[in-house]
């Protein structure tokens, strides 16, 4: 069986992150590995209930998803986690809470345009009229990775090649 670790998916919202982890962990499935997806709709939900979207709440927020992949990939899983993660030194941070070299960054780098105009949720239409604050690229920062093990660019790419190009890596990274 092949060895823990985490896919740290980072991205816009809109950039697709949450349908390519929730297609790859099929895929993966499929193929024999364990693996186990974190996102807003998991996390927020429960253990982040508290947490909203302030620079300090993305900080929370993005710290336990950090210590919980870490623990997921040590119980032998590849965690797949869908955040914005908007912040450099967070995201540096879970790299940290990681076992080293089981932290795999992985930039979901659809453009911001290509992000506001499909605009899937209206969200980036709200922030643009100021009745949605803090939204990240609009009116809160985004940070992109300088260096991420992966870089997806789901703005110029059909999703299932992107997907495709991170199954490769996995599997590369993670052999069965
Ligand atoms: C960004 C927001 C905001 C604000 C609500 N800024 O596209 P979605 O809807 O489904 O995904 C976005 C999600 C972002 O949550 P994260 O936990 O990934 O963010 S972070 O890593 O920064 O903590 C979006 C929705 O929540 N959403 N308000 N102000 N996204």
């Amino acid at each position: 069986g092949h060895h823990g670790g985490v896919l740290w998916l980072t991205g816009y919202s809109g950039a697709g992150k949450s349908s390519l982890a929730m297609a790859l962990e099929q895929a993966l499935i499929g193929l024999g590995y364990a693996c186990y997806v974190l996102d807003g709709d998991n996390v927020r939900a429960g253990l982040n209930s508290n947490l909203g979207f302030s620079p300090e709440d993305r900080s929370e927020n993005i710290r336990r998803v950090g210590e919980v992949a870490a623990l997921f990939a040590d119980a032998g899983l590849i965690c797949i986690s869908a955040f914005i993660s908007p912040y450099r030194e967070d995201r540096q941070r879970a790299r940290q809470a990681c076992k080293s070299g089981s932290f795999h960054e992985i930039h979901v780098a659809a453009a911001l345009e290509a992000c506001e105009a499909r605009d899937v949720k209206g969200l980036y239409r709200k922030a643009r009229a100021g009745t949605l604050i803090d939204f990240t690229g609009i009116s809160a920062p985004y940070e992109a990775p300088e260096a991420p093990e992966l870089r997806l660019d789901t703005s110029t790419e059909p999703l299932a090649d992107s997907l495709q190009r991170l199954l490769d890596y996995v599997q590369q990274h993670f052999p069965l």
